[in-house]
């Protein structure tokens, strides 16, 4: 049985992320946002689930699709979307973008436009944690195709061999760009890969938050106790294309239509919360007008903030 509050807190919290992101979508597409951007829409079961298992001190690495990741992980979104929109109130000063969100505050250690960059960041923050002998746990977030890169094995190699409490998160959205998957991956399942390492491997639907609360809670658990690091992959689909503007010619609007139709995992939350009486229909209204509200604030905050001076161009760069 899961509380009320858990069962409000998952769902407001991917509405949150879908709502930030069509807004992101919208106004890129009209030229106001500079660079590149990636959305997560049909994914934040997963960012959600897992991080409501952690704590603002415990740590996440992020990718370059990272927006949900920041939010699920507690990241205030008004310096977010000003961030996003290049803004001297973001999060990062405005000279992060999309791709370069951290926030510190909340244990957000950064998106990473490197694939495959997160994971020796994520196993150095693990090790502190262990040297420290805090309880924290370091997560990573990675795709499919990042699954690919060596930092991948040096790190789990690593964070096994010393016992760290990390959790490698694998979304696996079936594209890597416009690579499918399984046309250069080894495996059917990337949770298989854990057992190289001595670590168990999960696998679970990742578009069903409480399945990703459950199975990455436990993961999380053994982590804190010292038990060491383990592997949570989590089927999904990406929905939109791999950046905003993605003429996506490798796969069929159809194919795309049905997927999200069968696994957008806030519609199959909404749907069993009803059936199973957990959440009435006003309440989930409710939630969706307050997370509406909640972004057309952040959004007023972006466009209005000022854009960085230009004589802070050389500030907080190493020499
Ligand atoms: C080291 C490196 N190689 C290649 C790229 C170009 N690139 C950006 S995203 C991407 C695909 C990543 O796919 P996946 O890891 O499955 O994540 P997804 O985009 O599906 O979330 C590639 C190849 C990059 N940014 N960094």
């Amino acid at each position: 049985m899961y509380s009320k509050d858990l069962l409000r807190s998952l769902y407001s919290g991917m509405v949150k992320i879908r709502r930030f992101e069509e807004t992101i979508e919208k106004h890129f597409l009209a030229g106001e946002i500079p660079g590149f951007t990636h959305l997560y829409i049909g994914e934040e079961a997963v960012a959600v689930g897992v991080c409501h298992n952690l704590t603002p001190k415990d740590y996440i690495e992020s990718t370059h699709r990272g927006h949900g990741h920041c939010i699920a992980k507690g990241a205030e979104i008004k310096p977010m979307m000003a961030e996003i929109f290049g803004r001297s109130t973001g999060v990062c000063r405005g000279k992060g973008g999309s791709m370069h969100i951290a926030d510190f505050k909340v244990g957000m250690l950064g998106a990473n436009g490197v694939v495959g960059g997160g994971y020796t960041l994520a196993v150095g923050a693990a090790l502190a944690a262990k040297l420290r002998r805090t309880d924290q746990v370091a997560v990573v977030f990675f795709g499919d195709g990042a699954s690919n890169r060596g930092t991948f094995h040096e790190a789990a190699n690593m964070a096994a061999a010393w016992k760290l409490p990390a959790l490698f998160v694998c979304e696996n959205n079936e594209w890597a760009s416009t690579t499918p998957y399984r046309t250069t991956t080894s495996v059917a399942d990337i949770a298989d890969r854990a057992a190289g390492y001595g670590m168990p491997g999960v696998k679970v639907d990742g578009n069903d938050v409480l399945a990703v609360y459950e199975a990455a809670g436990e993961l999380v658990r053994r982590a804190r106790k010292g038990e060491g690091p383990a592997l949570l992959e989590c089927k999904t689909y990406r929905v939109k294309g791999h950046f905003v503007g993605d003429p996506e010619k490798y796969r069929t609007r159809e194919e795309v239509q049905k997927r999200f139709s069968e696994s957008d995992p806030i519609k199959l939350f909404e749907e069993r919360a009803v059936k199973e009486k957990w959440l009435g229909k006003a309440e989930l209204d409710s939630v969706r007008e307050g997370m509406a509200a909640e972004v057309v604030d952040a959004l007023a905050f972006a466009k209005s903030s000022p854009y960085p001076d230009p004589q802070e161009l050389f500030t907080d760069l190493y020499d």
